[in-house]
């Protein structure tokens, strides 16, 4: 299942030759973050401006089927541009983890539940830690789950 619209691939070079690698082959390379060894999914979501099509790659922090999305952007002071779109239309977003895209309804979470995700979130990727530490900024915690 696939978001409808014309696809505008990232301007960062890298992100988008992960996004191309990765849907080349179903997921089977292009799968972690560069040397770190540690598994990615691909978020498509919608621009909240442009309507077209985003395509990002994030850590994959899932668990019992649901999925954490951290706008983290490496500890930048300012959340990366997809948080906006995620929350202008939580409802037109897919996950790819593995073969095939799935859709999903996101919503950001807090207080305890958000405790709970961050917790599992630095288990799947230790540096998320670090970036909190680097900004001033409470980094954004999306839950996404899947409709069917
Ligand atoms: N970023 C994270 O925040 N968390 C992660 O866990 C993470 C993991 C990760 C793993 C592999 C990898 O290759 C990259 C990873 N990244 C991770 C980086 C992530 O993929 C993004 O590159 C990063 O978070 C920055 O996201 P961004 O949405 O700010 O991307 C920028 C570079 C971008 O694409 N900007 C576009 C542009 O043209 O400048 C705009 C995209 C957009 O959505 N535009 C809106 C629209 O309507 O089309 C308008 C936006 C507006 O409000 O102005």
């Amino acid at each position: 299942m696939s978001l409808e619209g014309r696809y505008e691939p990232s301007p960062s070079e890298w992100v988008r030759d992960q996004v191309e690698l990765y849907e080349r082959t179903d997921g089977t390379e292009g799968n972690t973050l560069r040397d770190t060894g540690l598994p990615v999914v691909i978020v498509t979501t919608r621009g909240n401006k442009s309507g077209v099509i985003r395509k990002t790659p994030l850590m994959r922090v899932e668990h019992d089927g649901e999925y954490a999305l951290v706008a983290s952007q490496g500890g930048a002071p300012t959340h990366p541009v997809w948080y906006y779109n995620l929350k202008a239309d939580p409802e037109s977003v897919t996950i790819q983890d593995g073969p095939e895209p799935f859709t999903v309804s996101v919503r950001e979470v807090d207080g305890e539940e958000r405790a709970t995700w961050w917790e599992r979130a630095v288990a799947a990727f230790p540096p998320y830690a670090q970036y909190q530490l680097k900004t001033e900024r409470r980094i954004p915690v999306f839950v996404a789950t899947k409709r069917s």
